[in-house]
């Protein structure tokens, strides 16, 4: 393993203790409810976003402890934005992480409750962090500003309604990329950032949106030239259904030149930082090269 694969794991296995224990005190009436949230939260995935949360707070000298559960809040709030994506009437995909999407195991109706409850759950962890000081507070608003109307919900509503329109306009494409995918991936960085009072705050908010832009563009560059093997989910059904994507104003090689860019830009945001930066510039190289 790799210096910055050590560091990811550890990250991750220190994100997923707190998840597991919160997976095994789930005790829903009735039980298909537990079974439904866990097996969503329990398939994988690749945690990138407690990971950035970890080790943004790393970098700022952050006790680990008092991040945990907004990261636990955060990855809460993904899950429950992937199965609602992958129901029929949204993007309709029978398969995420490698398994059947939730609603094929557990049918529609189930599906969407779990993605209610895991958000429910989300806002109640975030509540109760209230409880710890005016910072925590305003780290608790922040996550939910990103998930929210004005965030990750307006996003995927704007996507809704392009997603039939015959030109892409790059104006609500940034939209789009910016809300659905960006600030879910910022707040990962800004957490910590605001929990410390603001120490960084306009750097991590620029490089967590850029990194968020990286993270969607190399998701349709995954489109066309990833696998299911590797993905776990379906592919190249973002041409077959004329999505709105970067791919499709830009081209592939365009797209890929924009990914480049954007790399370039988060490392440049690195270097104003003090700390020691290697295990985000690394990140965002894989962010950049990802295979899954
Ligand atoms: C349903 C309110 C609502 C929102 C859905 C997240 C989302 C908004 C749509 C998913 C569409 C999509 C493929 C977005 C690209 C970026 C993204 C969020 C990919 C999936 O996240 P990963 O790669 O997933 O972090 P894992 O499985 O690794 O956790």
């Amino acid at each position: 393993m790799t210096q910055f694969e050590d560091k990811y794991s550890e990250y991750r296995k220190a994100f997923e203790e707190i998840l597991t224990e919160f997976c095994n005190k789930l005790n829903c009436k009735p039980k298909i409810l537990s079974e439904s949230l866990k097996y969503s939260l329990q398939l994988g995935g690749k945690r990138v976003r407690p990971v950035l949360m970890l080790a943004a707070g790393e970098l700022l000298g952050i006790n680990r402890k008092k991040l945990l559960n907004f990261a636990l809040a955060l990855e809460l709030i993904h899950t429950y934005s992937l199965i609602h994506d992958d129901l029929p009437e949204m993007d309709n995909d029978d398969f995420r992480r490698g398994k059947p999407s939730n609603h094929k195991v557990f049918g529609v109706g189930n599906a969407v409750l779990a993605g209610d409850g895991l958000l429910n759950t989300a806002y109640s962890i975030l509540l109760r962090e209230c409880f710890n000081g005016e910072e925590n507070v305003s780290a608790a608003k922040y996550i939910c500003d990103c998930a929210g109307i004005s965030g990750m919900i307006a996003g995927q509503s704007a996507d809704l309604l392009h997603e039939n329109d015959g030109e892409v306009d790059e104006d609500i494409l940034n939209f789009i990329y910016e809300n659905k995918t960006a600030k879910l991936i910022s707040a990962a960085v800004v957490t910590p950032s605001i929990l410390c009072g603001g120490k960084f705050y306009s750097e991590l908010s620029a490089f967590g949106r850029d990194i968020g832009f990286l993270f969607q563009i190399t998701d349709d560059i995954l489109d066309v030239e990833g696998s299911f093997e590797n993905l776990g989910k379906s592919v190249g059904k973002d041409n077959a259904e004329g999505k709105y994507t970067e791919v499709r104003l830009y081209g592939l090689d365009g797209c890929k030149l924009k990914a480049d860019l954007l790399t370039d830009k988060c490392l440049k945001i690195l270097e104003s930082f003090d700390g020691d930066t290697e295990f985000l510039r690394e990140l965002t190289y894989f962010v950049r090269q990802r295979i899954n």
